[in-house]
């Protein structure tokens, strides 16, 4: 990495009082992207990163064994065909260091992060009706006063920390996934413990049980999961890839969830592809016969790798259907339990009660550990933006207008928040696609916006009531009879994972096709459904 810790650097740094045209909160693969494309624009800009460097979700999540579960030529920009030609990718699904290093590359290689400042959390940002700005204020004393703000905060980067009477009175080393120290977290000799068996939890356990002295996992709800194929890159393939990569980027583009499912014939005469079904079959795992068949797949699978069968059958999940949680990927996750080190605590034959100064209390007894890992998750899709203070036409803020479960037309736009783009917010493909496909597409969407808005002088861009509402209709249509909705399901889609979060499924599971069609034909309509206003 080419500057190690840039927050850290900018530590003694004087606040700024900055007028721009554009503030970009987030110096992750979105920030990135949209500072490469507005800075061509001739824009002046700013962007903003809580963390010390760039990256989003691949700086903050390094706990042991996080690893994309999207194919590595697949997860990676389309907007520099030189580099795709140059960069090679390891291994078929990249580990978080190999993309925590590409997405550092991009940023030196165009030189993007001069217009960061780093360490810097966006603590507010208030829209002046009668100047059409927004005012940027930052937790280092930084005001900004911008034309259009680009919210690239990332849909899981507002960590959950559930609320457990004595949280706080934890005296070992509390840690979370989602804010996993550079420094990494001394595990030698320790009674670890964690919380949480999602894509996060699945993804460490094998690691920290390879670590730690003990391994104590607390599960409230056993996880579909499988295995993953891990290889390391063929050179043959990778140069099927790259020969062929712009009708991989068309294919992703029109896809259903921004994979191409690129195949070739091999050198054995056998058709070779990418081999990533987890994610792809939304309409096949709809359908209840076939998902009950694929749960008794499932369940076959923890059987034959899981020795114990009482552990074994607290592992399968019942009382949902494949598909309404994230589907996770692991490596050597069920083996796990196979070992002397590891205990399973299945929470649900008694709950955590609390968290002692020693360790973690349920209703089963107590267990003492050293390290306590929070694999719980994410303030999913709302949360990077209403833990910022953001307030619209006349003062009303997000959190509130979202209280009901989000609005954003095409979740690009809130209305009653003009000029403020969400990329990759609720309401479009987001979580539920390939991220730098959806990201790519939302920050060209602006970019284009931003570049008819400046050619015809016009002032702001909101979208309507009507627009918001026929819009959510339309993303809870689509989900409806897809396990996502279903009555038995609990999911950060739904938002339930929060206490007190309104259930509302989140993202757009039309396709990302389709959703860029729509698109595409809004801005051929003139903008249709947004409310372009105002002379500049
Ligand atoms: O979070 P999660 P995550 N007591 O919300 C449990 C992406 N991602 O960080 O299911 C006890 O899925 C909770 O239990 P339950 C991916 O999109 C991708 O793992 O609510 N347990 C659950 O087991 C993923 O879906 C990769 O009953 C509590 C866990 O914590 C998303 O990020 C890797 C609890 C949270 O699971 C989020 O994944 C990692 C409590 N009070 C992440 N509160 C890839 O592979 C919560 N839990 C690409």
């Amino acid at each position: 990495m080419s500057s190690s810790s840039n927050g850290s650097a900018q530590a003694g740094r004087t606040p700024e009082r900055l007028d721009v045209d554009v503030v970009i909160v987030g110096a992750g693969i979105a920030g990135l992207y949209a500072v490469h494309r507005f800075r061509a624009l001739g824009l002046s800009l700013r962007g903003i990163e809580a963390g010390d460097e760039v990256g989003g979700t691949w700086y903050w999540n390094r706990y042991p064994g996080c690893r994309c579960d999207v194919p590595t030529v697949e997860y990676s920009y389309s907007f520099d065909e030189e580099l795709e030609q140059e960069w090679s990718f390891p291994e078929t699904m990249s580990a978080q260091p190999e993309i925590e290093k590409y997405v550092n590359h991009v940023a030196d290689r165009h030189d993007l992060r001069r217009e960061f400042v780093f360490g810097t959390r966006v603590t507010s940002a208030v829209f002046d009706d009668d100047a059409n700005r927004w005012m940027v204020e930052t937790d280092r004393g930084d005001q900004y006063v911008a034309t259009w703000c680009v919210m690239a905060t990332g849909s899981l980067s507002a960590p959950n920390f559930p609320q457990i009477p004595g949280i706080d009175t934890f005296t070992g080393d509390m840690v979370h996934t989602g804010l996993w120290p550079r420094e990494g977290v001394d595990l030698q000799g320790k009674r670890v413990g964690i919380i949480g068996t999602g894509s996060s939890g699945i993804q460490s356990i094998p690691h920290l049980a390879a670590a730690a002295e003990h391994l104590t996992i607390f599960q409230r709800t056993p996880n579909y999961a499988v295995p993953a194929a891990v290889t390391p890159t063929d050179p043959n393939f990778e140069a099927q890839i790259k020969q062929n990569y712009r009708k991989v980027r068309d294919m992703q583009r029109t896809s259903a969830i921004g994979i191409s499912g690129f195949t070739h014939v091999g050198p054995d005469g056998q058709e070779q592809g990418l081999g990533f079904g987890a994610l792809a079959g939304f309409s096949a795992l709809s359908d209840p016969e076939l998902n009950k068949s694929m749960q008794q797949f499932f369940a076959d699978l923890v059987r034959s790798r899981v020795n114990d069968p009482e552990i074994a059958d607290a592992l399968i999940p019942t009382d949902y259907p494949v598909g309404c949680k994230r589907l996770v990927v692991e490596i050597d996750y069920f083996e796990t339990y196979n070992r002397d080190n590891v205990t399973l605590v299945d929470l649900r034959k008694g709950g955590i009660e609390a968290i002692t100064p020693t360790g973690v209390t349920t209703a089963q007894g107590e267990f003492d550990v050293d390290v306590l890992v929070f694999a719980t998750g994410f303030d999913a899709m709302t949360g990077p933006l209403t833990r910022i203070d953001i307030r619209g036409r006349g003062g009303r803020t997000l959190a509130d207008k979202w209280a009901g479960g989000p609005r954003a037309y095409l979740g690009l736009v809130s209305e009653g928040f003009p000029n403020m783009f969400l990329i990759t917010g609720p309401g479009s493909p987001s979580v539920l696609s390939n991220m730098i496909v959806s990201i790519e597409q939302h920050v060209d969407f602006v970019t284009d916006t931003i570049t008819y808005m400046r050619a015809n002088g016009t002032a702001t861009i909101d979208t309507t009531d009507d627009a918001e509402e026929s819009w959510a209709e339309h993303v809870n249509e689509v989900a409806i009879g897809t396990p996502f909705t279903a009555p038995s399901c609990n999911s950060w889609y739904l938002g339930a994972n929060i206490e007190g979060k309104t259930r509302v499924f989140m993202p757009y599971v039309g396709g990302v096709g389709r959703y860029r069609e729509t698109c595409d034909e809004v801005v051929r309509d003139g903008y249709r459904g947004f409310e372009l206003a105002g002379s500049r």
